[in-house]
């Protein structure tokens, strides 16, 4: 049965065939999607695991309130944010981002931040007349330094489009959290180097068990946070246009810092929103296409310092709701729409550089990107209240090459394209803190590789990527004794298959789509205190795949059948969750979990 629709379904997509016309001028700023869905009464949501709080929250406090509507072109708006006057009893926050919308929309990307620091990043569910709603919730307390800063300022950019015909307007309700957390299973205040390197959207806090009170006992917040990031009017984010537009931010890093972590946040829009579904520029230039997505598939955001690399990021693909077949995340999501990851890079090995109480420029770019991403971070950092000054050194800096190899070869509109890059990059410094002289290392590692290829004149396309990273930081004493190894891997296989068809009405056509998707991690540490070696591991395999078909006219879909099953595993000390769910024509057909993974994965 086709898909069954009360109202007739008129969708409006953009999908990575792109021999598809542009006609997103009018929308300069986004790279989204028009759709009605049938009536549903489920709220959107991307599965993902529970978070670990089991008493209530202290209190929550209701931050901001806001319908956006038509807001293209203009700030973001903008609250005065201080803690609830008599909360006193939290040391944990989570955020609650609610949205409601009805009517006719495209998906639209959003970011909230505190100060100035980003603390999610996010995008919408396409409305329909019914009306939808979701929620997403993230442990935020990575940033409570940020929270503690009197007369802060909450953030929420989203920008949209009201009109005649775009009817939907996002009701946005951000709200805040706070729980009083047992701390008895923290290694606390013994722990004298805590270090662990960001868990992908879980927030730092990774512990989860049935009854448990679990928590990271590694993760310590930064004591500071100074945002990487443009002025209000725009959003706090840079647009990034190009590979050469490289945006900066001059930062003074306090003298007795001991610890450097940048968290990076990104996302991708316009002709680079399917970036990794980009055929070479060659390839249109010969066909004389008209599309700007083009620039090859390969797309890696790296950090500077006084325009040195320290540090890169591929980003894991997220798909957004209006990508490849709409019909697939409706009510299951894509991995990471509603919570985009973010990328903790160690700096630590540069303090030698920083610590001179003079500005230093952080830089932010994508390399080979065309428009265009948004992109900004958080430079976290931890202070040692014992001493005014610390003293520091980097010990190993060496430019890492990336080595990349493209493959091109097409006759007409049917060809393949191959990329694989790889860079391996590893810097050490040494800091002389109240803790000790310590040196860190920290190696980064990517593979990546991709590959699409065309047939039937042009008209199926198949995309087939593997990106693969690992980061290692690795702390030693003076006495040259390890103190700490932290491993970081992750997976991001993404496989995409499109063929197109002559549909049966005049001038429509089928197409026939599959994603999957996959986003896996594995973090271990080991540390030393007092002589006992403490450990830690944790193992997440998030897998969703899609398959279905959709009849479209111009870049409208008129029927179609689509389903989605998620498999969302996450394994740690304190226990494992398991979540399957799966959807099928816009419905949920089931979403089973369990605390005793053996039994349902
Ligand atoms: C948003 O719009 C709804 C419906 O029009 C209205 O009830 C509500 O008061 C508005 N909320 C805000 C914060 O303006
Ligand atoms: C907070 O304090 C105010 C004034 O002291 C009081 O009116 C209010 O009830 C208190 N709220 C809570 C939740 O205790
Ligand atoms: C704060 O939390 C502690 C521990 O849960 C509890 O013993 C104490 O009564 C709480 N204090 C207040 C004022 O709620
Ligand atoms: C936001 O809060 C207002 C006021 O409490 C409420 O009327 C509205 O339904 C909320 N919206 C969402 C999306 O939760
Ligand atoms: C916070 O803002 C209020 C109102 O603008 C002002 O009266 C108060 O002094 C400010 N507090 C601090 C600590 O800056
Ligand atoms: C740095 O090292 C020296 C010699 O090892 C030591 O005397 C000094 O106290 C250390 N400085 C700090 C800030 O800890
Ligand atoms: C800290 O350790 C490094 C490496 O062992 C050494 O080169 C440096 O001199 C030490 N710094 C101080 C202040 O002791
Ligand atoms: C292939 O596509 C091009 C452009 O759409 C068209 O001109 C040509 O006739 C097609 N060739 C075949 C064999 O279908
Ligand atoms: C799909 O094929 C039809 C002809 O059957 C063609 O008109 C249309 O442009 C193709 N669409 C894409 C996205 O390649
Ligand atoms: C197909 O569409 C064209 C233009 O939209 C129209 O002129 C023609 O009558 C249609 N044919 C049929 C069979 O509906
Ligand atoms: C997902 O993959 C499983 C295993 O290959 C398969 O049985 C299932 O039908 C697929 N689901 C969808 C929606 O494609
Ligand atoms: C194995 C199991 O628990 N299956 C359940 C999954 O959820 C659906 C409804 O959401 C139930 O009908 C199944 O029994």
């Amino acid at each position: 049965m086709p898909y069954p629709h009360s109202s007739p379904l008129l969708l409006h997509f953009f999908s990575l065939l792109f021999t598809l016309p542009l006609t997103l001028h009018s929308h300069p700023s986004f790279e989204t999607h028009l759709r009605h869905t049938p009536t549903t009464t489920t709220p959107f949501f991307e599965p993902t695991r529970p978070l670990p709080f089991h008493a209530p929250p202290s209190c929550t406090h209701l931050a901001l309130s806001h319908n956006f509507s038509n807001t293209i072109n203009k700030p973001p708006i903008s609250v005065p944010y201080s803690p609830p006057p008599n909360c006193t009893n939290w040391s944990h926050i989570v955020l609650d981002f609610r949205v409601a919308s009805k009517g006719d929309q495209y998906d639209r990307i959003a970011a909230v931040w505190l100060g100035g620091v980003e603390i999610l990043r996010t995008s919408t569910a396409e409305p329909n007349e019914e009306g939808i709603f979701w929620n997403v919730r993230k442990d935020v307390s990575r940033y409570i330094s940020a929270f503690m800063v009197a007369n802060a300022t909450l953030t929420v950019m989203l920008e949209n489009i009201v009109n005649d015909v775009y009817t939907g307007v996002y009701n946005v309700n951000v709200s805040f959290l706070y729980y009083n957390v047992d701390h008895r299973v923290r290694l606390g205040d013994n722990v004298r180097i805590n270090r662990k390197l960001g868990v992908l959207g879980g927030g730092g806090i990774v512990g989860i068990g049935k009854g448990k009170r679990s928590y990271n006992v590694y993760e310590k917040a930064a004591d500071l946070i100074i945002p990487i990031s443009g002025g209000v009017e725009k959003g706090y984010w840079f647009r990034i246009e190009s590979e050469s537009d490289v945006h900066y931010k001059e930062v003074v890093v306090p003298l007795n810092c001991y610890r450097a972590v940048v968290e990076v946040y990104v996302s991708f829009h316009g002709d680079d929103e399917f970036w990794y579904s980009n055929p070479p520029d060659e390839y249109i230039e010969k066909n004389g296409l008209v599309t700007g997505r083009g620039h090859g598939a390969y797309r890696e955001v790296f950090v500077s310092i006084d325009g040195r690399f320290v540090g890169s990021v591929v980003p894991f693909p997220v798909i957004f709701t209006g990508g490849i077949n709409p019909l697939f995340w409706e009510p299951i999501v894509g991995i990471g729409a509603f919570d985009l990851p973010s990328y903790d890079i160690d700096l630590s090995p540069f303090l030698g550089m920083l610590l001179d109480g003079k500005p230093h420029s952080i830089g932010l770019g994508v390399g080979d990107s065309i428009s265009y991403w948004l992109v900004d971070a958080n430079l976290h950092l931890w202070i040692d209240h014992g001493v005014d000054e610390v003293q520091a050194k980097v010990l190993d800096y060496r430019y890492p090459t990336l080595k990349i190899e493209r493959k091109s070869e097409f006759n007409l509109l049917d060809g393949k394209f191959k990329v694989e890059a790889k860079r391996k990059s590893q810097f050490v410094g040494w800091v002389n803190s109240t803790l000790g002289n310590i040196t860190t290392s920290v190696s980064q590692e990517f593979k990546f590789k991709n590959s699409i290829k065309f047939t039937n004149n042009g008209s199926d396309k198949v995309v087939e990527q593997k990106i693969k990273t690992t980061a290692e930081v690795e702390i030693k004493s003076d006495q040259d004794v390890l103190i700490s190894h932290a491993t970081v891997k992750r997976e991001y296989p993404l496989d995409i298959e499109i063929t197109n068809m002559t549909g049966s009405g005049n001038d429509t056509y089928i197409m026939v789509t599959s994603v999957v998707h996959e986003l896996n991690e594995k973090s271990g540490l080991k540390e030393k205190n007092f002589n006992v070696f403490g450990g830690f591991s944790s193992h997440l395999q998030n897998k969703q795949n899609s398959s279905g078909w959709m009849e479209v006219k111009d870049h409208s879909v008129l029927s179609g059948e689509a389903a989605t099953d998620q498999f969302y595993t996450y394994k740690d000390e304190f226990g494992c969750y398991s979540r399957i769910s799966k959807a099928a024509d816009g419905r949920l057909v089931s979403d089973n979990s369990s605390f005793s993974c053996a039994s349902s994965y």
